[in-house]
């Protein structure tokens, strides 16, 4: 069937009926002790939470349901004369678990063209908000603000039965991917074009191709990096801040729209998705340092000396990886074809031969390889997507994929609502005294 929604109806029952045998078994079985270090340390490696679009390796990277970022490009359906996968096919793959036919990933493509709309106050929203709002800020208001049209709310004031909840779970998640390409451009146009450039979405076009034309780029090259970048930067598991905050406000049952706009404000951070604007912030005060006549020492220098004073480098790092990102490799071999001899090009390769060892020397950073923001950046700019300040936009609408698929999957599942036990020092010191 060329019907999502079809096959995910008869995909969760089976599913279920696995979970059911497999915790009639297990649901005594221990899998990991909780140490006090885990407790204070932001609960990395606690095993804590069930997701089932993408599992992510220490080594290898990113698998979206069980597909590493070659296989998806090498498997998944492209856009016409394309080599990308296009986001579209992501988004079945991670709601279903298969790889999409062409028709498939066609017919989302068909159907989010026809759901793009955006409500009225929506937009008149977006043009009062002031210049100064940075654009995550913006986006998170627009997001959150969409929920006037969510069909869960609707659905669960009207006291639908909760084995029903993911089907409107679906519909606002597919209606919100739908709109977010048009939020995300009028964020753009008003506060870089003088909100001149919207157009309109072409029912002929695909998701990515629509979202460029929207935001005013038509180079085809551009489309085909808006579709990497839109399925790379999908889903990363479960545990990071923006999937975690969506799951989290979901388990509420507070509806899609609500629970994105929380992944998006988590997003917004520094630490999150933000890097990829810091790293071109980074790079620019390298070029207006150096210039682009440095040697490896110079680069080497000025790299320690802005460790030294107390910030971190940009774009490397990660809570769970420990080499080098698959998303920056893929980014990479994407640039080597398209733009080898591009400046800032050759800095985030020169980088990436001097930084790793400077970090290893630092001993901080437990992983000192680069992660996907290293690389983002310098490839919109050279497509003349130069405003680094909306670079966290363009993630915050390819992240929708993966948070989106587990929120229908976590209703569909019944998941209940999260609610972690927390105990002060005080408690902690007791408890471990006993123990
Ligand atoms: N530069 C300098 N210091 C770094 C560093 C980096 N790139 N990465 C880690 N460190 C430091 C940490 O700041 C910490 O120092 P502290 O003990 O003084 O607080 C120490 O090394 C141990 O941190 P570590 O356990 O390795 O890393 P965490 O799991 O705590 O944090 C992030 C992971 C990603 C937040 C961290 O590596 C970082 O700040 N990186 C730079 C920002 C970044 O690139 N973020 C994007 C990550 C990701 F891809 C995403 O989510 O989008």
């Amino acid at each position: 069937s060329t019907n999502l929604k079809e096959v995910l109806s008869k995909k969760i029952p089976a599913h279920n009926a696995k979970i059911k045998e497999f915790r009639t078994q297990h649901n005594s079985t221990i899998v990991q002790n909780v140490t006090i270090d885990m407790i204070y340390g932001g609960m990395r490696s606690m095993k804590g939470m069930v997701t089932e679009t993408s599992v992510l390796d220490h080594e290898e990277g990113i698998r979206f349901r069980g597909y590493s970022i070659p296989e998806c490009q090498k498997l998944l359906p492209k856009a016409e004369g394309g080599e990308q996968p296009i986001p579209e096919a992501i988004w079945w793959l991670l709601c279903t678990g298969d790889i999409p036919t062409k028709a498939q990933a066609d017919a989302i493509t068909k159907d989010w063209n026809a759901r793009a709309a955006l409500p009225a106050h929506v937009l008149r929203l977006l043009d009062v908000l002031p210049e100064s709002l940075h654009p995550m800020k913006q986006f998170v208001a627009a997001v959150a603000a969409l929920n006037s049209e969510s069909k869960f709310a609707d659905a669960y004031t009207r006291g639908v039965p909760k084995v029903s909840y993911w089907e409107y779970a679906y519909e606002d998640s597919m209606n919100l991917l739908a709109q977010l390409p048009s939020v995300a451009a009028i964020i753009y146009s008003n506060l870089f074009r003088n909100g001149s450039v919207v157009g309109v979405v072409d029912s002929n076009k695909d998701w990515s191709a629509n979202f460029c034309n929207l935001l005013g780029f038509n180079d085809p090259i551009f489309s085909e990096l808006m579709r990497l970048y839109l399925v790379i930067h999908a889903d990363h598991e479960g545990g990071n801040v923006s999937a975690h905050a969506c799951h989290l406000v979901g388990s509420a049952l507070s509806d899609p729209y609500l629970s994105y706009s929380a992944a998006i404000a988590g997003l917004a951070g520094p630490l999150h998705g933000l890097a990829n604007q810091e790293t071109l912030v980074f790079l620019s005060k390298i070029v207006a340092d150096l210039g682009h006549g440095y040697t490896e020492d110079q680069l080497g220098d000025w790299v320690r000396k802005h460790l030294h004073s107390g910030q971190v480098v940009p774009g490397y790092g990660h809570a769970v990886l420990r080499k080098t990102d698959a998303r920056y490799e893929c980014q990479r071999q994407f640039a080597l074809k398209h733009l080898p001899n591009d400046d800032l090009f050759r800095l985030v390769s020169t980088l990436y031969k001097i930084t790793p060892n400077i970090l290893l020397e630092q001993g901080k950073a437990k992983n000192p390889w680069p992660n996907v923001d290293a690389h983002s950046g310098v490839l919109l700019t050279h497509f003349g997507l130069t405003e680094m300040n909306y670079y966290t936009v363009l993630f915050g609408v390819s992240r929708a994929l993966g948070c989106l698929s587990q929120l229908i999957w976590a209703r569909g599942m019944g998941l209940p609502l999260e609610r972690p036990k927390s105990h002060s020092t005080e408690g902690l010191i007791k408890l471990a005294a006993a123990a």
